[in-house]
């Protein structure tokens, strides 16, 4: 792998590497009918298998999907030092380059929102204080929308599962104090002769904390996932699809039995890739533990109970690729 320093701009360089090392298919994505009678059957698969799939027939109207990404490369447009006045995120608010607050770094620019309206920062009024009125209402429609679908794919789940009630998992995420935020990426072009030969990290290998992620984006590839044996798949764009990501602490309440996946993109810099993820949190204060219903014996869990608030603060002690559970594993 080449590494290319960016002068004065990062203390980390940000990671390049030569178009032709990635070699990789895709066949293996299981896609998921939201209609189909076997869908929730199928989800549980997918999550045993991959921790992702990807979900058609979800009934969010496209028009809400483009109003909200036109909205966010609206913002995305703005000169560098109107952006740089909703940053830097903390953890909301708009970020360029750096991710998270331990040296990760990317090519990538984003916005991170908070669901909850309530606990809005001063760094997000800033970012819909410089955009037109209605990049904020798309903001809003599209956090509702993306709860609804999180928590009908979680029924879905629970009910393939087995889970009494079917709203266990999705209650979390449906709380009014849910900690869901929702992020919106771009992953710019690059200008030099090297984006013909090169692709550079946007956003390096990492699990999701939450429960669970929605992503959808345009149709600029990038997203690769981490099959069990260690290979990356890269996944078609679909930008009327959404992605589902298995995160941590579904991972822990299925005690193992889903794995959070490893994902990472690559960005292609001759083409922007714009993304929104919604991801699907439970409130600081609840307790995550092995749901006891799919591990009857305590003895048998794989991981110790924690609320969300401890796993948030460790995971923003951590570097994006660490493995974040291990923490958290029962001997
Ligand atoms: C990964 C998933 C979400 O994008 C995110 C990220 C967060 C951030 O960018 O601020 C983190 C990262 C994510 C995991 C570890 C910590 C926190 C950056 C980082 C190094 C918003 C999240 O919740 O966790």
């Amino acid at each position: 792998m080449v590494v290319l320093s960016q002068p004065g701009a990062l203390d980390n360089p940000i990671s390049v590497i030569p178009a032709c090392n990635a070699v990789l298919t895709s066949q293996a994505i299981p896609v998921v009918d939201l209609k189909d009678p076997e869908a929730k059957a199928l989800m549980v698969k997918a999550c045993e298998e991959f921790g992702f799939f990807k979900v058609v027939n979800h009934g969010v109207q496209p028009d809400l999907m483009t109003r909200l990404e036109e909205g966010a490369i609206g913002f995305f447009a703005l000169p560098q030092s109107l952006k740089n006045q909703a940053g830097p995120p903390e953890p909301y608010g708009y970020g360029s380059k750096r991710i998270g607050p331990n040296g990760d770094v990317g090519w990538i620019e984003y916005i991170l929102l908070n669901a909850n309206p309530q606990l809005s920062s001063t760094k997000t009024s800033i970012i819909f204080n410089q955009s037109p009125q209605n990049f904020r209402e798309a903001v809003e429609e599209y956090m509702l929308e993306l709860k609804e679908v999180s928590c009908k794919v979680l029924e879905m789940v629970a009910e393939g599962l087995g889970i009494e009630p079917r709203d266990t998992l999705s209650k979390m995420v449906r709380d009014e104090k849910s900690d869901s935020c929702l992020r919106l990426n771009h992953y710019p072009t690059a200008e030099e002769e090297e984006a013909e030969k090169m692709v550079k990290v946007g956003f390096g290998e990492h699990t999701d904390p939450q429960i669970i992620s929605v992503l959808r984006s345009n149709d600029t590839a990038g997203l690769q996932i981490c099959m069990k044996d260690g290979s990356w798949v890269a996944v078609p764009p679909d930008q009327s699809s959404f992605f589902i990501i298995v995160g941590d602490a579904l991972q822990v309440m299925t005690n193992g039995r889903f794995k959070s996946v490893k994902h990472r993109v690559l960005a292609d810099t001759r083409k922007s890739r714009v993304s929104m993820i919604y991801f699907g949190g439970p409130p600081l204060s609840e307790k995550i533990a092995p749901l006891s219903c799919l591990v009857s014996k305590k003895e048998d869990w794989l991981y110790q109970e924690f609320t969300w608030s401890l796993y948030k603060s460790s995971a923003y002690k951590s570097k994006l690729g660490d493995y974040r559970l291990g923490l958290f594993e029962r001997q």
